[in-house]
C-alpha cells in the first residue's frame, strides 16, 4: 500500500464513482480453491477471464452477475443483502492517458471491512479497517486504455479485529466513500501539517512531507489572506519542519473562519482551507482560543439523513450536522469509527467542533498485538486525513471498554500514538463509572486508571433507561477522582416517533422526553462537566434491536427519526442548548462560563 495522500479533492483526479460490476461471493470462491488455498489462475476473480472456446469452463462473469453504486453500501442496495456478510467482488473499467512524468495513485474513500485490490489482473495490496482511506500506486501498471480494477471487499466480523464482533451498528459491507484516481509529478506532496502550536494562539507550527526522487527542495507556505509567504528546505526524507508567527483570526463556532493555504514545493503545489484555532485544558476548563467553552453537543452515526443506509456525500453531511445546528449545538461526537472526511470538512465551514473516535468499542483483544498494530493503523489513518481541521479538537481512543491490565496497556499505546501523530489536539475515551448507593441518594465517581492519561473524561451513562428511572437522576451525585473537565459522552433512551403516552411508557416519546428533562437538571449539577453529547441524533440501525413494532432492526434512541421526523426531546435539547448558548442557562457548574 502507498502512504496515504492527504487533500486528494484538491488534486487532479478522475472519479470512478457509479455502477460497478459485482459479484456476491459468500463462500470466497472467487480467492480460494476447494482446498481453501489461494487462487492465482484463470478461476480467480479478478483475473477477469473469458472463455476461449465453447468448451472451456469459467463460472464467474462480471459482465451479466449486475451492478452496485459506488460509493455505497450494499445492503441498502438489494433486498438479499440486507444481513448479507462475506466477500463481494467490485469491478470497473477505465481508460487513462498517462502523461510520461506524471504518478498516478488509486484511492479509495473507505471500503469495509477487508479489501483486496487488482489491477489489469495483478495484485496491488490489501487494506484493513472499514473506516478510513487507502490508496495504491498505479504509475507502472495503469494503461492507455482497456484498465480493470478489481476489489473483493469482505466484511466478516472476526473477534481479532477493531470493531470486533460485537457493536450496536450495522455492518454495512461495500465500497462506502468514493473512489478516485489521482495524478501527481514525480514528487509530490504527500502531506502536512499546518496548526497553531499547542497553547498558543500565533505561532503556526508543523511540517510538509515530499514524496519521490527529488526529496530536497524549497518548500513555500503562503496565507495569501494574511500576508504570509515563508520558505523552507526539505531535508532528505523530504521532510520541512517550520514554525513561524502569524497573525490570524481565530476559527470559532461563532467565526468559522477559514484561510486558503497554497503549499508549494519545486515540484508540485496544492492548496487547503484550513481554519486555525487553540484548544487547551486547564483544571477541569476547557479553552477554545483561551476561553472557557461548554460543548453542546451530540452524538451522531454515519448514516444517511433521509435514506436508508451509510453516509458519504456532503449533502448528507449538511443535513446531520443541519440538525445539530437547528439543535444549538456547537458540537458533535462522530461515534464509534472515523467518519467520512465530507463531515469534517462541512464542520469546518459551518463551525462545529468535533470528536472523532476509532472502532476501539466494548470488548476486543487486548492482548493480541496484531489487534494493537490495527487499532494503531486505523487511528494513525484517521488523524493523517483529518490533522488539518480547525473542528477537530479531540481524539478518542476507546468507547465502554472495561478496565483490565492488558486494556490499559493497549490504550496507552493509543494514546501515545495519537499525541505523538498530532501534538496540538485532545485525547480523550468514553468511560464508565460505578455507582453505590448512599442512603436514599446515589454516588457516582469517574475512577478510571486511564483517565490519568486522556485529557479530556468522557463517560456514557444511562440512567433512566438501562438502570434506575428517569427521575432517580434526581438523586444522583457526580464526583471525579481527577481535576480534569468531563464530557458526558452519552445518555438518552429509545422512543419510537409518533408512538404516545405516558412520561412512564417505555418507548414513547413522553418518556424521552422525561427523561432527557431529569438528565438535565442532574448534568447541570455537575461541577467538572464541560460538554455533553447525548446519544444520539438520529435513529440508526443495530441487528441488537429487534423488537418487532418498535425496533424493527433500529434502535430507537434517536432525537430525528429514521424519516427525518423530531421527536419531543429534540426540543427539550433545543431549549437547554438555546439557553446556554444565550446565557439564559448557566447552571451551578458552569459559573457562566459557556460564553460565548
Ligand atoms: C452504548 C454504546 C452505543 C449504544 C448505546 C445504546 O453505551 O456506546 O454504541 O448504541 O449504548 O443504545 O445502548
Amino acid at each position: 500500500m502507498a502512504p496515504l495522500i492527504a487533500n486528494v479533492s484538491a488534486r487532479q483526479t478522475t472519479n470512478l464513482d457509479g455502477q460497478w460490476q459485482a459479484i456476491v461471493d459468500p463462500y470466497d470462491v472467487g480467492a480460494l480453491d476447494y482446498r481453501a488455498q489461494p487462487l492465482s489462475n484463470s478461476n480467480a476473480f479478478y483475473k477477469n477471464h473469458k472463455p476461449q472456446s465453447k468448451s472451456e469452463l469459467v463460472e464467474y462473469d462480471f459482465d451479466t452477475s449486475g451492478h452496485l453504486n459506488v460509493p455505497g453500501d450494499w445492503n441498502t442496495q438489494r433486498e438479499s443483502l440486507l444481513f448479507y456478510e462475506g466477500s463481494v467482488w467490485y469491478k470497473r473499467s477505465f481508460d487513462y492517458a498517462k502523461p510520461p512524468k506524471k504518478r498516478l495513485f488509486v484511492h479509495f474513500g473507505a471500503a469495509n471491512y477487508l479489501a483486496y485490490a487488482y489491477l489489469n489482473g495483478e495484485e496491488l495490496g490489501y487494506h484493513e479497517g472499514g473506516f478510513t482511506p487507502f490508496d495504491f500506486e498505479i504509475t507502472d501498471r495503469v494503461k492507455s486504455q482497456g484498465n480493470f480494477l478489481v476489489l473483493r471487499v469482505n466484511n466478516t466480523r472476526g473477534k481479532e479485529q477493531v470493531p470486533t464482533v460485537n457493536t450496536d451498528w450495522w455492518n454495512y459491507g461495500g465500497i462506502t466513500r468514493p473512489v478516485t484516481l489521482v495524478e501527481v509529478p514525480g514528487t509530490f506532496i504527500q502531506d502536512y501539517l499546518i496548526q497553531l502550536e499547542r497553547g498558543s494562539s500565533r505561532q503556526i507550527k508543523g511540517w510538509v512531507q515530499l514524496n519521490g526522487p527529488q526529496l530536497k527542495q524549497n518548500v513555500t507556505i503562503r496565507i495569501p489572506e494574511a500576508g504570509i509567504s515563508k520558505i523552507f528546505q526539505s531535508d532528505s526524507k523530504g521532510r520541512a519542519e517550520f514554525s513561524f508567527a502569524a497573525d490570524l483570526m481565530p476559527w470559532s463556532p461563532e467565526n468559522p473562519k477559514l484561510y486558503n493555504i497554497e503549499i508549494a514545493g519545486e515540484t508540485d503545489q496544492v492548496s487547503d482551507r484550513i481554519g486555525f484555532r487553540s484548544i487547551e485544558v486547564r483544571g477541569t476548563d476547557l479553552l477554545l482560543n483561551g476561553k472557557p467553552i461548554f460543548l453542546r453537543g451530540i452524538d451522531i452515526h454515519e448514516e444517511a439523513p433521509m435514506r436508508p443506509g451509510r453516509a458519504w456525500s456532503e449533502d448528507d453531511a449538511r443535513t446531520l450536522l443541519g440538525w445539530a445546528k437547528e439543535l444549538s449545538c456547537n458540537f458533535v461526537r462522530l461515534a464509534h469509527y472515523p467518519h467520512n472526511e465530507a463531515m469534517l470538512r462541512t464542520a469546518d465551514q459551518m463551525g462545529i467542533m468535533v470528536w472523532a473516535e476509532v472502532p476501539v468499542y466494548w470488548t476486543i483483544q487486548w492482548e493480541n498485538p496484531n489487534t494493537l498494530r490495527n487499532a494503531e493503523n486505523q487511528l494513525s489513518e484517521m488523524i493523517a486525513r483529518d490533522h488539518n481541521r480547525a473542528a477537530l479538537i479531540i481524539y478518542s481512543v476507546a468507547n465502554e471498554t472495561p478496565i483490565s491490565d492488558a486494556r490499559n496497556r493497549f490504550l496507552r499505546q493509543l494514546i501515545q500514538g495519537a499525541h505523538s501523530a498530532d501534538p496540538t489536539r485532545l485525547v480523550s475515551a468514553a468511560l464508565e463509572a460505578k455507582e453505590r448507593a448512599e442512603g436514599k441518594r446515589f454516588k457516582i465517581r469517574i475512577d478510571d486508571p486511564l483517565a490519568n492519561d486522556l485529557d479530556v473524561l468522557g463517560n456514557n451513562e444511562y440512567i433512566g433507561w438501562y438502570v434506575h428511572t428517569p427521575e432517580d437522576a434526581d438523586l444522583i451525585d457526580w464526583s471525579s477522582s481527577y481535576d480534569k473537565p468531563l464530557i458526558m459522552s452519552e445518555f438518552g433512551g429509545d422512543a419510537l416517533f409518533g408512538y404516545h403516552g405516558d412520561a412512564h411508557a417505555r418507548w414513547t416519546e413522553e418518556y424521552q422526553e422525561n427523561l432527557y428533562r431529569h438528565q438535565i437538571a442532574m448534568l447541570m449539577r455537575i461541577s467538572f462537566l464541560r460538554g455533553t453529547t447525548p446519544w444520539i441524533l438520529k435513529d440508526f440501525r443495530s441487528p441488537r434491536r429487534t423488537l418487532p413494532g418498535i425496533q424493527d432492526y433500529f434502535n430507537r434512541k434517536g432525537l430525528v427519526s429514521d424519516h427525518g421526523e423530531k421527536k419531543k426531546a429534540f426540543f427539550v435539547l433545543q431549549k437547554f442548548y438555546r439557553d446556554l448558548a444565550t446565557g439564559a442557562e448557566t447552571g451551578p457548574a458552569l459559573n457562566g462560563q459557556q460564553k460565548p
